[in-house]
């Protein structure tokens, strides 16, 4: 079934019309290369292109089992759709231990130096239903299946280390109020209007995870370049049961970027597949995204020496104060061969751990344990959903389970209990199996949040601070943004209220652009914010911007008779930089260069906007040039590149076009001259600073 063809995108092609047969009846018949069509029993079919009637003209009868079957089977396709994250995209690959970690965990995966486990990911946005657009303003789902030889291990995380709130018995809430509000069931896969807002301002332990949402991170410009974190405080256990606590912590290789804003904006009307068109490109391209697992070990005494609480999932340890050590990478290398069976229907599971991994009492992290394996079964329909091959452990696995909807296994054997005196059956392990940290607990049962859990503001300054002044623009722009669409205005004066403990220039900022004259008294905090917090530059996505364009993609828009020498040096330059192009035309059929040599556009003028690649450049006679400046996409084609602070190399010819787009030639060094083939270089040196910030204040985006 496997489709696999030299353009990723294009599968192989059998031209293979109708025929008619003896009585004008339609068929494609099977012929050497094809087998001959079933109904889901195995009967071969005849005729799959007429229901059977009385006469051509006459009504259709009931004995067409195959039609019956075959409308019956179509009519049941669908599964809910999750409830939350249920816009994502998976693929398979691997992961490989670096060193044997066995003094922290007895983890059979972290034993052996070199050991590859296969693995699973899925990617998500949180709030938008399976047809949403991908570049919403949205926490991304960043769920890991490592298939271990001790069982499957889920680590079901997310692109951001906090979450919005501390208990489990929130999130129905929080959920609620972010998906379509319910009288009139908009809007789709937007956080900016007042259910959202309402709920958040009177949230104040959300703050945190706020900050994060209204800035960069959640506009990522790829999978592949986004951080993964398990958010939770786990605990891994050694062979001598003694327990380290640790976070999970996924690096990307290729360094992080994110989109602005504007940009977001369009490409969701552009490409709504952006983030998985990139993903399968990657993949099937060869260039196998990679990430590196990291974690934070750490004992009691170090979680006592902070103010929060390490159990408090609205918190984060910064990596200046506890580095993470790289422990292994993840490869992504193969797309599911079907898109419903592997990643519609795995099934992540919080409580999916090996022995040597353990849970630590993360209020958040219990409920979800609770939660996930009662969401497969509404979803997957069968307490069977471990059959499927996606979830399936790819370790031998022995157990008493039995029967119900879609069992697809078969056991042998009379004893389907145990003990059993027949010696049939597989038995418990105390050595091997899996143990629970044997840690003392005890008290009274309440329904309290500890008062370590209290302070709500410190670590949302902590992150606005460690953000540069672009990043911080940012956040306000989105807070503005928001809060502009939300209709109530005692929601907005909340929200200011809360900024203001967490930084009076941005609540300042976001007031004065909403139109509120005079700021509202800062919230009432349970415990005083501390905005002395050192920075943690390890938060910003700008201040590690990777110093190299691999991955990246640039749109190339090209005119007839433009120099062949050039375009070869520039798509050489780029491909040795471990980039591609895109080449983007008046009309696909492409264009005719100086020598003869026809270039290929992939897109015609109006489906290449520049917000779909990381650089642009204008490759163009003038005469081309002129005969672009006619057309209003290749106007907001520079326009964009230029606002959205992109590289941008032009050959001489281009001048009219930038001119007409408002852009002057030497306005900044994001615009560089292709005079020949050694300003290339210049022009991708350039473009592995992603984007020229500088210019940002001009553009006003
Ligand atoms: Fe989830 N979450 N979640 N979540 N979550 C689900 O399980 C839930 C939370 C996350 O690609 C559901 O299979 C509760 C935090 C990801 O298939 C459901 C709480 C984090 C995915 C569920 C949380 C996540 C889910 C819906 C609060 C980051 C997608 C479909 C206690 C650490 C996995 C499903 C995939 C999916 C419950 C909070 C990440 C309903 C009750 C915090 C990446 O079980």
């Amino acid at each position: 079934m496997a489709r696999k063809a030299a353009d990723p995108n294009v599968a192989t092609i059998h031209d293979q019309s109708l025929v008619r047969g003896e009585g004008g009846e339609l068929h494609q018949v099977a012929n050497s290369k094809t087998d001959i069509l079933t109904t889901a029993q195995g009967g071969p079919i005849a005729d799959d292109q007429n229901t059977l009637k009385i006469g051509a003209r006459g009504p259709t009868l009931i004995e067409d089992f195959h039609f019956r079957e075959k409308i019956f089977h179509f009519d049941h396709e669908r599964i809910p759709e999750r409830v939350v994250h249920a816009r994502g995209y998976g693929a398979h690959g691997f992961f490989e231990t670096y060193e044997s970690l066995s003094k922290y965990t007895r983890a059979d995966i972290f034993q052996r130096a070199g050991e590859k486990t296969p693995a699973f990911v899925r990617f998500s946005t949180v709030a938008g239903s399976k047809g949403s657009f991908d570049l919403a303003r949205d926490v991304r789902g960043f769920a890991v299946k490592l298939y271990t030889q001790e069982g499957n291990w889920d680590i079901v995380g997310n692109n951001i280390p906090v979450f919005f709130i501390q208990d489990a018995i929130k999130f129905p809430d929080v959920v609620h109020s972010v998906k379509p509000e319910p009288d009139r069931d908009f809007p789709q896969a937007q956080s900016a209007h007042d259910t959202f807002w309402d709920f958040i301002s009177l949230t104040p332990e959300s703050m945190h995870m706020i900050m994060w949402v209204m800035s960069d991170r959640a506009i990522p410009r790829s999978f592949r370049f986004m951080q993964g974190f398990g958010v939770h405080t786990f605990r891994m256990l050694n062979a001598a049961d003694e327990s380290t606590f640790v976070k999970f912590i996924w690096k990307p290789k290729l360094g992080m970027q994110s989109v602005v804003w504007n940009e977001a904006v369009k490409i969701n009307g552009a490409d709504p597949d952006f983030h998985r068109r990139d993903l399968w490109n990657a993949i099937q391209s060869g260039a196998f995204p990679e990430w590196e697992l990291c974690l934070q070990l750490f004992d009691q005494e170090f979680a006592d020496s902070f103010d929060f609480d390490v159990l408090d999932p609205t918190k984060l340890i910064p990596e200046e104060l506890l580095p993470p050590i790289p422990v292994g990478r993840l490869v992504l290398d193969r797309m599911p061969d079907n898109f419903f069976a592997e990643t519609e229907q795995v099934a992540f599971m919080t409580q999916n751990v090996p022995p040597g991994i353990d849970f630590s009492n993360d209020p958040l992290l219990q409920g979800r344990n609770f939660s996930y394996l009662d969401t497969q079964l509404k979803r997957l329909g069968s307490p069977n959903f471990s059959h499927l091959p996606i979830n399936s452990p790819k370790c031998p696995f022995h157990h008493f389970q039995q029967d119900g909807h879609m069992a697809m296994r078969s056991p042998a054997g009379r004893a389907n209990y145990q003990p059993n005196s027949f010696g049939e059956g597989p038995r418990e392990s105390p050595d091997r199996g899996f143990r629970t940290f044997a840690d003392a607990e005890g008290g009274q049962k309440v329904r309290l949040r500890p008062e370590s859990f209290a302070d709500h503001y410190s670590q949302a300054s902590q992150f606005f601070n460690s953000q540069t002044p672009t990043e911080q623009r940012h956040i306000a722009m989105a807070l503005t943004f928001e809060l502009s669409k939300v209709e109530t205005p005692v929601i907005r004066e909340r929200m200011i209220a809360h900024l203001l403990n967490i930084d009076e220039g941005l609540a300042s900022t976001v007031a004065d652009k909403l139109g509120i004259a005079d700021l509202p008294k800062a919230a009432d905090a349970a415990i005083a914010p501390r905005k002395d917090l050192e920075p943690s530059p390890a938060l910003s996505i700008v201040e590690n911007c990777p110093d190299s364009f691999e991955g990246r993609k640039v749109g190339v828009l090209v005119s007839n008779g433009i120099e062949a020498a050039l375009f070869k040096a520039l798509q050489a330059t780029i491909e040795k930089e471990g980039a591609t192009m895109e080449v983007i035309a008046l009309k696909v059929g492409g264009v005719q260069c100086d020598d003869g040599t026809m270039i290929i556009a992939k897109h015609m003028i109006d489906g290449g906007p520049s917000v779909l690649f990381d650089a642009v450049a204008l490759l163009l006679t003038e005469e081309g040039a002129e005969l672009l400046t006619r057309e209003s996409a290749a106007r907001d084609f520079v326009a964009d590149a230029f606002a959205h602070c992109k590289f941008i190399g032009f050959s001489t010819g281009a001048v009219p076009l930038l001119a007409k787009a408002g852009v002057e030639p030497a306005v900044d060094e994001g615009l560089i001259p292709l005079a020949d083939g050694d300003a290339v270089e210049i022009y991708i040196e350039a473009c592995r600073k992603l984007r020229l910030w500088a210019r940002e204040a001009s553009v006003k985006l």
